[in-house]
This record gives C-alpha cells, sequence and structure tokens, in this order.
C-alpha cells in the first residue's frame, strides 16, 4: 500500500526501494470537544479546513473519526457518530484530492462513509463488531485491523500480556486470516499493534522496540503513537506539548518498518521522515 503523494514531490516517492517512506495519516478528529465552537456547519467548517492544511502538508490519509476510544469514554450512540462524521467526509473528499479514512468500528458508519466517498475503513475493534465483518468485505476498500485488549472503558485497567510482542502479533495473524477466510481481500488489510489501547508505557515500548515483528502477519503496518500518554510518561509533558515526542516515535516506526503513522502534526512529521528518508536511502544504495 504506497498512495502517490498528493503533492508529487519525487522525495516522497522511494518507491523503487525495499524500504519504504512511510506514508502519513493524518488525524482529523470530530468529536465534540475538537470543533468546539458552536454548530455543527462551524465544525464542519472548521475540520476541512484542517483537512486542507493536512493535504497542503503532505498527508497522504486523512483519518475521520467521530467516537472517542480514549481510556473511560462513554459510547457514542450509531446515529451520533454519523451526525459528526459523515458530512464531513463529504465535505472533506469534496475540497481534497487525498483519501479519506473513518476510524469507526460501526457498520452503519463503514457504508455510509463509503457511500460519502470514504475509502479507507480504520477500525480499533478489527471488525469485530456484530456486521462489522461482512460490511467491509462488501465495501471493498482497504482496512486497517487494529490490537486492543478488552474494551476503552477498561482497557488501562492492569493490563497483562504473556508476551506482548508474541501476543499482538499472534492476534493480528489470526485476525487477518479470520477476515479472509470471510471474504475479504488479503492484499487489502494493514494491522496495527494499538499503541495504548489496553497497554502500559513498557508494553507500548516493547511493541515499538520490536516492530518489525509484526512482518509475520505479511500485511503492512500501521502506528498510531502521536500525542499519547506513553510518550508524556517518557518526557514529562502534558498532551499539547509531545509534538518532539511524537515525531521521534514516527521516525522510529518508520525505521522499524511502519508503512504508515498515524499523527496529529502532519506537516512536521513529514519534514521529519524526509530527513529520514533521504538517509535511508543511502544506506540501502551502498
Ligand atoms: C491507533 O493507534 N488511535 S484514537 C490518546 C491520546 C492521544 C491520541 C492524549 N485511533 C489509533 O489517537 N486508529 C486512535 O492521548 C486509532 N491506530 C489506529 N489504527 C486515540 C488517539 C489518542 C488517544
Amino acid at each position: 500500500l504506497r498512495p502517490a503523494p498528493a503533492n508529487g514531490d519525487p522525495m516522497l516517492t522511494v518507491g523503487t526501494l525495499a524500504f519504504d517512506v512511510p506514508a502519513v495519516m493524518g488525524i482529523l478528529n470530530v468529536t465534540p470537544d475538537s470543533f468546539s465552537d458552536g454548530g455543527r456547519f462551524v465544525g464542519r467548517d472548521a475540520a476541512v479546513r484542517q483537512a486542507e492544511a493536512m493535504a497542503r502538508d503532505g498527508a497522504h490519509i486523512i483519518d475521520v473519526g467521530g467516537e472517542s476510544t480514549r481510556p473511560g469514554a462513554a459510547d457514542v450512540s450509531e446515529q451520533e457518530e454519523l451526525d459528526r462524521v459523515i458530512p464531513v467526509i463529504e465535505a472533506v473528499v469534496a475540497a481534497v484530492d487525498v483519501p479519506v479514512s473513518v476510524d469507526t468500528s460501526k457498520p452503519g458508519v463503514m457504508r455510509a462513509a463509503v457511500g460519502a466517498g470514504g475509502a479507507m475503513i480504520n477500525d480499533v475493534r478489527a471488525l469485530r463488531e456484530e456486521g462489522a465483518l461482512q460490511a467491509a468485505v462488501e465495501l471493498q476498500r482497504p482496512v486497517c485491523l487494529m490490537h486492543m485488549l478488552g474494551k476503552p472503558r477498561t482497557m488501562q485497567q492492569r493490563p497483562e500480556y504473556g508476551d506482548v510482542v508474541a501476543d499482538v502479533r499472534d492476534f493480528l495473524a489470526q485476525r487477518v486470516g479470520e477476515c479472509v477466510a470471510a471474504g475479504l481481500a488479503e492484499d487489502s488489510i494493514i494491522v496495527d499493534p494499538g499503541f495504548g489501547f489496553g497497554k502500559t508505557a513498557r508494553h507500548n515500548v516493547e511493541l515499538l522496540s520490536n516492530l518489525r515483528q509484526l512482518r509475520a502477519t505479511g500485511r503492512p503496518i500501521l502506528v498510531g503513537l502521536s500525542r499519547k500518554s506513553t510518550l508524556g510518561d517518557l518526557t514529562g509533558r502534558d498532551v499539547e506539548e509531545r509534538m518532539s515526542a511524537s515525531i521521534a516515535a514516527a521516525v522510529i516506526a518508520g525505521i522499524k518498518g511502519a508503512a504508515i503513522v498515524r499523527v496529529h502534526d502532519v506537516r512536521d512529521t513529514v519534514d521529519a521522515l524526509r530527513v529520514a528518508a533521504a538517509i535511508m536511502e543511502r544506506e540501502r544504495v551502498r
């Protein structure tokens, strides 16, 4: 999976190399707290402006999400999630040339999002909700399957593993197999270890350090560490001060073989990955 760079910049198309430049997925949150300046239209227009900025800054994918999956967050109804994400997806698809992904676990939202022009499904529950796998099979779009231990409300209450890297790898490999058996095209699947989803900071460090082991799934790897609390634990920084830590994590993920990094700060992450790619290209040529 190597989407063409939106701006045609040759620095990003190092596609003949075995070591791919990671694609950058820009995060577009449409939960009520994210565009808190009032009514739905204001929120929609602010979201489109942010999407346009991310596209200009070199995002390869824009990920639109309307369900907060932060630890302890309340469930969102399907209607509420539809009301949040579908107008934004329609408007973003019309405004930018970058493929739009929908961050959802609900089959009704997946269908409506693809109907609105969405190009990809990003599911933190790996299509385990009732009807989600069937919807994804029918929709025939790329799908990201993410590992999560437990459920968002309780997942950070003492998560435990035998061997976190092996457990996550085996879950993802098994889930890829189940989804392919159900009719999902194998070459449309991306896997994600789910940083912060039922993991301590130690688990997250162990997973990033051993990211290459996830290649045993045979599928491209997506990494989402941007602004997450593990980076706060490692730096002592509050969430709004974690950009440098997030960029370090994205570059390391790229070096360790991530195909896609999911980030808030697209411009600065693209810069950092371009520098890393130039060095990695030299190392490969030699
Ligand atoms: C992910 O890793 N994460 S939503 C807590 C934070 C900061 C950010 C302040 N959707 C992922 O971004 N989809 C989310 O601490 C995702 N992989 C994929 N595929 C959580 C999030 C966040 C949470």
